[in-house]
Parts: C-alpha cells; sequence; structure tokens
C-alpha cells in the first residue's frame, strides 16, 4: 500500500460529450482526492513527451492532432495505491471491450476516443503530473472525508 499521486485527463471527446461531471464525480464518489485540476490546451511539444512511448507507433500523428484539437481537462487525484485504483476505474484501452461499470465501459465504444487517460505507472505518473502542473498549481489540504474512507492503520499511509 502506498500513497500515491496520479495524472488523469479528460480527453476532447470527453469534453464534446459532456462527462466531465459524471467522470469527477466517479473519482469523487471512490474516495479519491483532487489535489489540482485545470483546463489546458495541449501544444505539439507537450504532446511529443506525453505520448513519447507510441511514437513509433501507426496512431501517433493522429492521436496528437486529436488531442491538440481543443482543450482537455487535467486533473491529479490522490490516495493510497492511486495509480491502479484510477486506471481500474478507467478500464481497457478499447472502450468496447472495456469492463462495464468501468468508465469506458459504460461511455466508450472506440480505442481512440476513449474519453480519458490516466497514468499507467508511478513513474507515468510523476513525469505527467511536471509536464502538467506547476508546483503551485497542485493542493494539499486534509480532506473531512479521510476519516471515514480510511481504517485508522490505513491513514498512517497518508502521511
Ligand atoms: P491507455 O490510455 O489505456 O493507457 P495506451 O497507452 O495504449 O492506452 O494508448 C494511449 C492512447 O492512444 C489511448 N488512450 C488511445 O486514445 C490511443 N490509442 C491506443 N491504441 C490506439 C490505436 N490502435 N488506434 C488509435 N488510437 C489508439
Amino acid at each position: 500500500m502506498k500513497t500515491s499521486r496520479t495524472a488523469v485527463l479528460v480527453k476532447p471527446d470527453g469534453l464534446q460529450r459532456g462527462l466531465i461531471g459524471e467522470i469527477i464525480a466517479r473519482f469523487e464518489r471512490k474516495g479519491l482526492k483532487l489535489i489540482g485540476m485545470k483546463m489546458v490546451s495541449l501544444t505539439d511539444a507537450q504532446l511529443s513527451e506525453w505520448y513519447q512511448e507510441h511514437k513509433a507507433k501507426s496512431f501517433f500523428g493522429d492521436l496528437k492532432s486529436f488531442m491538440g484539437s481543443m482543450p482537455v481537462i487535467a486533473m491529479v487525484w490522490e490516495g493510497i495505491d492511486a495509480v491502479p485504483v484510477v486506471r481500474k476505474l478507467v478500464g481497457t484501452t478499447l472502450g468496447r471491450e472495456a469492463e462495464a461499470g468501468s468508465i469506458r465501459g459504460d461511455f466508450s465504444m472506440s480505442q481512440q476516443y476513449n474519453l480519458i487517460h490516466a497514468s499507467a505507472t508511478s513513474e507515468d505518473a510523476e513525469r505527467e503530473v511536471e509536464i502538467l502542473f506547476n508546483v503551485d498549481e497542485l493542493f494539499s489540504y486534509s480532506s473531512a472525508l479521510e476519516t471515514v474512507v480510511y481504517a485508522k492503520e490505513e491513514m498512517e499511509q497518508l502521511k
């Protein structure tokens, strides 16, 4: 168990489909803590860095132009094991096959238009948070919900 933070983007299709509130609500209800959020237009340079692992893929150019075509909602969520917890809530890449109950499983039919990005590993999360946010755009505060979301010994992990 490890307290961690993870980067999330509501992609242009999520914005167009009016799913920002739905997506945020799912993370809130799970018990994750929002520590940063903004609307941002990602530059080509930011997207090249963001998707560096897909540089050689055939869809790289399309993916970048799609992601840069309109603003996205960038967020950072925090909690114990936040990276795998958020990935599970998001669901697998291909929306048609994603588990019912997950965000993609409930709302996406596509491989590219899959509504949302979530960091795959803690290392990715740290890199992605750095691409998106300045230090003064991330907030540390105690959440009133923490004492009912986590048991006492789990709370130790949050310190
Ligand atoms: P995930 O977002 O589930 O981690 P990745 O890292 O494999 O998925 O892919 C990053 C993004 O690239 C996906 N969210 C999706 O928008 C896009 N993508 C992945 N595979 C394809 C594909 N075969 N064709 C078009 N776009 C794709």
